[in-house]
């Protein structure tokens, strides 16, 4: 029987000293497949440390092994080329774009000790799933170690226009090492579609059936697989006793208002300023709907090590202030800014208590916020999705409402749409959505991605 092996920049597996019950559902469906499938899932301990030894441990019957990087390797590697590079190119953020030969260099180094420590553990039958962009290369040096396995790879943020790759120093070595895998898996038909027009135009790549993409003499298979969420589990979350208490909790501090929620990792793709802008234009516009409703917006910081995640944060803090000393009054504030991250079964209560979910990223993905919003409504009286066309969930959910996320008009007139929104229409638009979500959730997505990997007829192996 073959195992499957899932190497990724963070392991979410479970641990002894672990995230149990926490986990999102990216991490049940790879723990629930690896668990299966007597898998090992590889990856950074989130730790600094000067030796790169592998440490293995085996909880809940899932082995996962994680690996210290050095202050360097992290510096480069993690803060530098994945979240000053690559993320902020990806995200078509050209002007946060940082280009340094070091950080370069350190993502390749760092790619190389990885596939040195997990090659000698991968056995002839293993499947290999290589998770997003700070892992890029890791499928090149494994087949450069004789690694001569199916080799996946499934990148979770969008893929970028051509014109815009090209400002990436090295960019074309970037892609080559794409084909070292057998199948590459991206979110939408967009980003597949950005993707293939790059290998066509600047590597003279060739396009033929079965998603095949030939550069030179090797052959990979190129799909769009968008990734969903644990869309049982989270409608058992929202109709379970501690969402219950929650939504009780959230209806009585605010008797008589809607409440609009956002819940975003504190990141510059999540439009969070835009929002607070349309947001505000609402109030502006609206001076006597302002008091009916409010908005939450639950940010937890990331990537603190990172200038421009500190001045995002800086930005958040100072509009929320003025927002607020601008338009509140002695019961009432127009926003609720939270800083932290919440167990899912209370954050399937807040979404449930919400009248509009506001999902306005100026580029994402997929964004698995906007599917679970969708999950955790009461099927009778459900929430507005107020969705971004900018993020990838927007192919799969066209009953949201749209928005353009950078203009504010256009932002407050979705928010005025979904607040006067009767409940007949938000039944027709929650129920399709909710169907999508049910049915091509997590394990639909892993399915999926493993079978093409597994059963498909590959177009060519890929002996490197
Ligand atoms: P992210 O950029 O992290 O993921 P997203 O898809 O929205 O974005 O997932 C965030 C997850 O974190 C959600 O499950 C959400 O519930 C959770 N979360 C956020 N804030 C939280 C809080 N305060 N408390 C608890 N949980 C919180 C990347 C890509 C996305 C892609 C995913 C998966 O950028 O585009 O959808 O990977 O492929």
């Amino acid at each position: 029987m073959s195992r499957l092996i899932v190497i990724s920049n963070r392991v979410q597996a479970p641990t002894a000293a672990g995230v149990g019950g926490a986990q999102g559902g990216l991490a049940v469906a790879l723990t629930a497949a690896l668990r299966e499938e007597h898998g090992i899932w590889f990856g950074w301990s989130g730790e600094t440390g000067e030796d790169h030894e592998l440490r293995f441990e085996t909880f809940e019957g899932v082995t996962s092994a994680v690996m210290d990087l050095s202050e360097q390797d992290v510096e480069e590697y993690y803060d530098g080329f994945a979240n000053r590079t690559l993320w902020p190119l990806f995200h078509y953020r050209l002007d946060l774009t940082e280009f340094e030969r070091d950080f370069q260099g350190g993502y390749e180094r760092v790619n190389r000790v990885f596939g040195q420590a997990i090659g000698p553990h991968i056995e002839p039958d293993d499947v290999v799933w290589v998770h997003d962009y700070h892992m890029i290369p890791l499928g090149w040096v494994l087949r450069q170690q004789g690694v001569n396995n199916r080799m996946g790879f499934f990148l979770h943020i969008p893929w970028p226009p051509t014109r815009l790759l090209v400002a990436l120093p090295q960019h074309r070595r970037l892609v080559e090492s794409l084909f070292a895998y057998d199948v590459v898996g991206f979110q939408t038909e967009e980003w597949l579609e950005s993707f293939r027009h790059y290998v066509v135009t600047e590597m003279g790549g060739v396009l033929s059936d079965g998603d095949c993409v030939t550069v030179g003499g090797r052959t990979i298979r190129a799909i769009a697989c968008p990734i969903g969420v644990d869309a049982e589990s989270f409608i058992a979350a929202a109709n379970g006793p501690v969402a219950k208490a929650t939504q009780l909790r959230m209806l009585e501090s605010a008797v008589g208002r809607s409440m609009m929620v956002g819940v975003d990792r504190l990141d510059y793709s999540k439009g969070l300023a835009e929002r607070f802008s349309g947001y505000e234009r609402f109030l502006q516009n609206h001076p006597d709907r302002r008091a009916l409703v409010y908005l939450l917006q639950i940010a937890p910081p990331s990537r603190t090590a990172v200038q421009s995640y500190r001045d995002i944060r800086d930005n958040l803090d100072a509009m929320s202030g003025r927002i607020n000393g601008a338009y509140a009054d002695i019961d009432w504030v127009p926003i609720r800014y939270v800083n932290q991250g919440y167990p899912r079964d209370v954050l399937a209560g807040i979404y449930r208590a919400a009248r509009i979910g506001l999902v306005t990223p100026l580029r994402d993905g997929m964004n698995l916020v906007a599917k679970e919003f969708v999950a955790a409504q009461d099927p009778h009286d459900p929430g507005v999705l107020i969705l971004s066309r900018f993020a990838g969930a927007a192919a799969q959910m066209p009953q949201a409402v749209l928005c353009n996320p950078y203009s504010a008009e256009d932002v407050a007139d979705a928010i005025d749409k979904a607040l006067r929104m009767s409940r007949e229409e938000r039944i027709a638009r929650w129920k399709p959505m909710f169907d999508n979500v049910r049915n091509e959730d997590v394990l639909w997505w892993r399915r999926r991605f493993l079978d093409t990997l597994t059963e498909a007829p590959l177009c060519e192996r890929n002996a490197i």
